[in-house]
């Protein structure tokens, strides 16, 4: 390894070479030194957010230092890396993590606590890192903290977005968004003004032939957007292997910023431009399972793909390696088809500016890449239109209709004369205007690609994929069923019954070894034990419902049925169809003497979640939940028998206190729709039985809790089809107690019922497409199963027992080692255990 310190100067870098500190007494040192210094205050003008800056700056020095050994360590074994590209990245909150991770929450928790600080509350400054949506960029979070916590060497790429996803308000029962500037104070972050790429845009393509006859394209003119690295430090769980997540900044190149027209005094197109550059990592898009095609947002794929290919093919060059040995030093995931730019921008530096042939460049290419669905919903699948390619990236666009030539060459000699096959997996679909489908393009550039869960990864095979199945063969298509962390979203989101769990089983080792959970069959009868988990629900709920009070003023009983859906609102996620459940139970109750409500469970029904801002369908189911809240919540007649609420801007941080409080949660999707979903998994890591549909992954978490233990309901991804023709073509009649939901709906109950049209309207005019009419009754008697199970608590403590004992196989960690060892070939690169990580049990 070249280093610029000479080896006879080394040794005064080793002595005084940064150590991490470990101690009570070293901690409140390094508190008081960032307050007194980095932060320029002291004692006299030090509040909680001085006290979260210094408590993070100093955790934030320990990981560096961890972050260089791992580094160095990776750089010298030069073993093959993972690099996990992904548009978003929904990290949630660092600090806690970062604590718990490295094992001196309690260190913490005492120094500071000397220093005159709870932790909570400290905990409680930080600002969530929200660029991501919902599902998938929180799966790339969980990810980075199992690839960091198994050892392997693994960076993950993304944007350096300035506004995260907006922030919810909901003012008059609607959805306001505001605006998420979450940079103002970010220690976790390292900027790295050296590390820069210029990343071109737009100009032409010149094409000839040199000397040898060898033809040449040349990409030329357009102009250059300058980006600049900013390093997040990933810790490991009881581990010193710290990972880098590297996001993209985009700026104006120095070249770029017009000095001509500055000192022309055109001062204000100057300053224009500047901000065109920054443009693009302004602002992430706020859509979730939904394409809309916009230039800015190709933009931001081909900047963050061009700069993460650059550093990727720099580190490797370094090596000195023959280009046929890329793939054995490199793997790089697609996450979703959001980067597939990649495997065409490796392409081009192979042909372009290596001088490779074709082949030999697209063999290492395709053995590079790997490409993850995330869903089967047709308009969330990528397109781009060939216009606004040509212009953006005319060279680009080139090498895809090569890529496509060679590809449909292929088929042709596969399957001679089946015209119709070659137009429908054509990269380029024949539309006016022509479309580049990205999917496509990914299957055909990859060595693999998987779905998200059986179902999902069975769908894809035989529905939107089934042509490649048939020119690749199956062994190209995967399955990885999602996981998540255990870390986050058991040992921090629920510290008490992690606790519970460790003394039951010997300690913290469940959190790197999840399938230990079984050991917790054996307490599913203990009384002991049954009462000690029973109490850590109950006091998870209590939280809850301070919060909700907090935030929403209603007052809710913690001993009621605790009902959750979280999640981003979507009509395939169907918030519709459990709001209509509601208003069901309302005019059941409404219709019931005092005696008959005497015997009813109480129940809380609590929803969260964003609609995307132009997707007026789900800002009216928003709607709906609130104004039936405003209704129902303060019917005497009704009381603590049912209360709506509605928790506004729900994000990763939130659902910390969520997902621990649930009795029962919602998975309630239209059969076939949702790829896997992962919040499902946290409910039930938690000790919260699910209501669910047979799709995603809920049909996996049945597998292994025993259908006992799951509440499932609706028809089947098999007959939907069959129901949508019915609907279009033949008879559609409601569902009676819907309609009685519907006519409740239309008598003004919930305000004016011309805001609600366009919602029923999609049901009893439209088709139905998500088939709410058709599961509302299996859902509603589902429902009432879930109310008498709830009466039986001690059963009911049984079942959660057993299914968290039966959840092991949901650890992202499993779900990494598959990637591992089916997709990317790698092995764990540990890193030695010389410094001081805590030793908190
Ligand atoms: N997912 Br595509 C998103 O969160 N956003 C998207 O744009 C797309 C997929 C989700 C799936 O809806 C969910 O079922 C899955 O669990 C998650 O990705 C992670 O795979």
């Amino acid at each position: 390894v070249e280093a610029l310190i000479p080896e006879h100067q080394r040794d005064a870098w080793k002595k005084f070479q940064a150590k991490p500190w470990v101690s009570k007494d070293d901690f409140e040192k390094e508190v008081v030194r960032h307050v007194e210094t980095t932060l320029a205050r002291s004692m006299f003008n030090c509040d909680e957010t001085a006290a979260y800056a210094a408590a993070s700056l100093a955790f934030r020095d320990r990981l560096i230092t961890e972050w260089n050994r791992t580094q160095q360590r990776q750089t010298f074994a030069d073993t093959k890396r993972v690099y996990y590209l992904s548009l978003e990245f929904l990290m949630g909150r660092a600090l806690d993590n970062a604590m718990l991770n490295v094992g001196l929450k309690n260190v913490a928790k005492e120094g500071l606590s000397e220093l005159g600080f709870r932790i909570e509350d400290i905990i409680n400054q930080e600002h969530d890192a929200a660029l991501g949506n919902g599902g998938l960029g929180r799966l790339a979070a969980c990810f980075l903290d199992s690839m960091a916590s198994l050892n392997f060497p693994a960076w993950g790429y993304g944007l350096r977005y300035k506004y995260g996803i907006f922030k919810q308000e909901i003012v008059d029962g609607y959805q306001v968004e505001v605006p998420d500037y979450w940079l103002d104070f970010n220690p976790w972050e390292f900027p790295r003004h050296d590390i820069v790429v210029d990343v071109q845009f737009y100009g032409g393509v010149r094409k000839y032939q040199d000397d040898d006859g060898k033809n040449v394209a040349v990409w030329e003119g357009g102009e250059i957007v300058r980006a600049v690295a900013y390093d997040v430090p990933i810790p490991g769980f009881n581990t010193p292997t710290t990972n880098n997540m590297r996001l993209w900044s985009s700026k104006a190149a120095s070249g770029e910023f017009d000095f001509q027209k500055f000192n022309s005094g055109d001062y204000e197109s100057s300053v224009a431009d500047q901000q065109r550059a920054e443009t693009i990592s302004a602002v992430l898009y706020p859509n979730d399972n939904l394409d809309r095609g916009k230039e800015l947002r190709l933009k931001q794929q081909y900047f963050w793909v061009a700069a993460s290919l650059y550093d990727i093919v720099r580190r490797f060059k370094k090596s000195k390696r023959a280009w046929s040995e890329f793939p054995d030093q490199i793997a790089i995931q697609l996450n979703d088809t959001h980067p597939t730019l990649a495997i065409v921008e490796l392409q081009r530096i192979l042909i372009d500016m290596e001088g490779l042939d074709w082949d030999e460049a697209w063999a290492i290419v395709t053995n590079t890449f790997g490409y993850t669905n995330h869903t089967v919903l047709p308009e969330a699948l990528e397109k781009w239109s060939v216009p606004l390619f040509q212009n953006l990236l005319p060279r680009h666009l080139q090498i895809i209709y090569d890529i496509n030539m060679f590809f449909l060459q292929s088929v042709e000699r596969k399957f001679p004369g089946d015209r119709d096959m070659l137009a429908r997996v054509s990269i380029i679909e024949e539309s006016q205007p022509k479309m580049v489908r990205m999917a496509f393009l990914a299957i055909v550039g990859s060595h693999k690609v998987n779905g998200v869960a059986e179902l999902h990864s069975d769908l894809i095979r035989t529905t939107i994929f089934k042509d490649f199945v048939k020119i690749f063969g199956p062994d190209k298509f995967t399955n990885v069923t999602n996981g998540i962390t255990p870390r986050r979203w058991l040992h921090q989101a629920n510290p008490r019954l992690s606790e519970l769990i460790a003394s039951k089983t010997g300690g913290l080792g469940f959190l790197k070894d999840l399938n230990v959970l079984n050991e917790l069959e054996k307490f599913a009868d203990d009384k002991e034990f049954k009462k000690e988990w029973a109490e850590i629900k109950y006091a998870n709920k209590v939280k809850l419902a301070k919060y909700i009070k907090s935030t929403t003023g209603v007052t809710v009983n913690p001993s009621a049925l605790f009902d959750i859906q979280v999640k981003r609102i979507h009509e395939y996620k169907r918030q519709q169809l459990n709001i209509f459940g509601v208003i069901h139970r309302y005019l059941t109750i409404k219709a019931m003497t005092a005696e008959e409500r005497k015997k009813l469970a109480p129940r809380v029904s609590i929803f969260g979640g964003k609609a995307a801002p132009g997707y007026w369908m789900a800002k009216t189911i928003i709607h709906l939940i609130n104004n039936v809240g405003a209704v129902v919540n303060k019917d005497p007649d009704v009381g603590d028998l049912l209360k709506v609420i509605f928790l506004e801007d729900y994000n990763v941080s939130k659902a910390e206190i969520i997902t621990p409080a649930s009795d029962i949660s919602e998975h309630i999707s239209t059969a076939g729709t949702e790829a896997s979903g992962t919040s499902n998994m946290k409910f039930v890591l938690n000790g919260g039985l699910i209501i669910g549909t047979c799709d995603g992954a809920n049909i996996e978490i049945t597998r292994e809790i025993g259908e006992n233990n799951i509440f499932l309901f609706g028809n089947l991804a098999e007959d939907v089809e069959d129901l949508r023709h019915t609907h279009n073509y033949g008879s559609h009649t409601l569902d009676p107690d819907l309609v009685k939901v519907f006519d409740l709906i239309k008598s003004d109950a919930f305000g004016d019922a011309g805001a609600f049209g366009a919602l029923t309207g999609s049901i009893e005019d439209h088709g139905d497409y998500y088939l709410v009419s058709d599961d509302f009754h299996s859902y509603i008697k589902t429902q009432a199963l879930v109310d008498e199970a709830y009466k039986n608590q001690d059963e009911w403590i049984t079942k959660t027992i057993l299914s968290v004992a039966r959840m092991g196989f949901f650890s992202s960690d499993r779900c990494i080692n598959e990637y591992a060892e089916m997709i990317w070939n790698v092995e764990p690169l540990p890193v030695e255990k010389e410094s001081g990580l805590g030793k908190e049990e």
